[in-house]
């Protein structure tokens, strides 16, 4: 029942009964949060905290015998004396555990507690397995990002990517720039009250995602959808004069005053800041939808921000809009535009660039799963389980293979949402379907067998209090 399908998994061996008094055997240099989510994953079932010790019947290894399975990959094993889990890095053990949990009965649920013998060796199809959380249209507190985040390492994704400002929000405290977060945090669509993250906020985000060895890529975008910036800096505008709120949803209208020297400072300021809080590698620089930016302003200005992003020691990333400069070697490019005729991704091709996969009408889980969601878009169709989980990133244009693909990207636009409960009922299933894509060999993945296998992780979302798309596609158990 393992989302994402392991690469291999066969059954063999006797299985392995697992008893209240069981222990978990880890050496003194395994990370303790790797060994206390599994001690937690363990109490659940069996009702008592496993003891930590030697000659435990679960054991976790590091380094274990994993023959080429990489950095994130790892081996797991039931026989009838125990469970191990083994891999090369700390990052490929928390995977590890995270099989063995969904390999777990739900609390309550079986007696005795057995597993049947196995033996798994997985590894990741892609290094970028992204989820992409709109914090700018709505605000979501610290509390509810974290919650998210266990949502997604416990699909063994490893990028949380937050847009951080649109033109309805700016969220992350900027020091000099107070106004950005005490002006442009103020708002929200819908004229809700809005909110921001301090600079400390920011750091527990990244710290508590890194715990689960989840990276945060944090996107100020630029040069549109900067609204939120632009009512909070009358100087970022080529008229001197501030832009009132914006709580709307239309895109395309804002831009900040290219070329000017206070648009340089506020960008150098920006850059710098958010490159000093963010210890992962990359920083999002948005890009999309500069429509009220003259096209060759548009190009000198996303040359310079690449320059500035790399000076402060980040790689670049943008939406496809990008592509109209050559990447640098360690750009990004996010291909989204489905419903377009996707010309940009393969510039970026051309020039040596590599891709983010997030076409519209795969991974924008702010669309509806069909006619009857009450909240959500349409612009890209309707997105079911189905359509979230049918399809290769590697034949979806015409000349790009996975040799041009760092992997997939979920992305949760929440224009209509502002709610934890609505986030949840957006991400699930979409999400775990998504997570297998990026994951999962094509070759193993099939739609029938992931229906059966996401239908079992149904009590467990439900036991957990996530509000989830009952979609008739999938046998459900009640
Ligand atoms: C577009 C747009 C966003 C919208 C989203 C959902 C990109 C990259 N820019 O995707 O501003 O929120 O669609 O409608």
């Amino acid at each position: 029942m393992v989302i994402p399908q392991p690469s291999s998994l066969s059954y063999e061996g006797r299985p392995f009964t697992l008893t209240p008094d069981v222990a978990i055997s880890a050496g003194a240099h395994i990370d303790t949060a790797i060994v206390h989510n599994l001690a937690k994953a363990v109490e659940e079932v069996t009702g008592k905290p496993p003891r930590l010790g030697e000659g435990g019947a679960i054991t976790l290894e590091l380094p274990g015998d994993t023959y080429d399975l990489g950095v994130e990959g790892y081996e797991l094993t039931v026989a009838e004396g125990g469970v191990k889990l083994g891999a090369v890095s700390p990052r490929g053990l928390f995977y590890a555990v995270q099989t063995l949990r969904q390999l777990l009965p739900e609390p309550g649920t079986a007696k005795p507690i057995t597993l049947p013998g196995m033996k798994i060796r997985d590894k990741p199809r892609y290094g970028w397995r992204g989820a992409m959380l709109d914090v700018a249209r709505h605000f979501f507190p610290v509390q509810d990002v974290k919650r998210y985040i266990d949502h997604i390492a416990a699909y063994k994704m490893n990028i949380l990517h937050l847009h951080l400002t649109d033109d309805q929000g700016w969220r992350l405290e900027i020091e000099g720039w107070p106004r950005l977060t005490e002006v442009g945090g103020r708002t929200a669509v819908g004229g809700g009250e809005g909110g921001f993250y301090t600079a400390e906020d920011y750091r527990e985000i990244v710290a508590y995602a890194r715990e689960r060895f989840v990276e945060v890529v944090p996107e100020i975008d630029v040069p549109g959808h900067t609204n939120a910036a632009l009512a909070a800096y009358a100087e970022l505008n080529c008229d001197g004069k501030p832009r009132e709120p914006y709580t709307g949803i239309e895109v395309g209208f804002s831009s900040l005053c290219l070329g000017s020297p206070a648009t340089d400072r506020f960008l150098a300021d920006v850059v710098r800041t958010v490159a000093g809080l963010t210890p992962g590698p990359y920083i999002h620089i948005g890009g999309d939808e500069a429509d009220a930016t003259p096209p060759d302003d548009y190009r000198k200005f996303i040359e310079k921000v690449q320059k500035l992003v790399r000076a402060n020691g980040k790689s670049m990333v943008g939406w496809q809009e990008i592509a109209a400069v050559p990447p640098a070697e360690d750009t990004l490019t996010q291909y989204w535009r489905s419903n377009v005729a996707p010309d940009d991704p393969l510039a970026t091709v051309r020039n040596g660039g590599k891709l983010i996969m997030s076409p519209a009408d795969k991974t924008y889980i702010a669309m509806k799963y069909d006619p009857s969601t009450r909240l959500g878009f349409t612009w890209a169709g309707y997105i079911e389980v189905r359509d979230a989980y049918d399809w290769d990133p590697a034949a979806t244009i015409d000349g790009v293979t996975d040799k041009n693909i760092v992997g997939v990207e979920s992305a949760l636009w929440t224009e209509t949402l502002s709610t934890m409960d609505e986030l949840e009922l957006f991400t699930f299933p979409r999400l775990p379907a998504l997570a297998e894509v990026a994951w999962s060999p094509q070759a193993s993945r099939d739609f029938a067998g992931f229906a059966v296998r996401l239908a079992a992780h149904g009590p467990r979302w439900t036991r957990l209090g996530i509000d989830f798309h009952r979609s008739p596609q999938i046998p459900w158990a009640s």
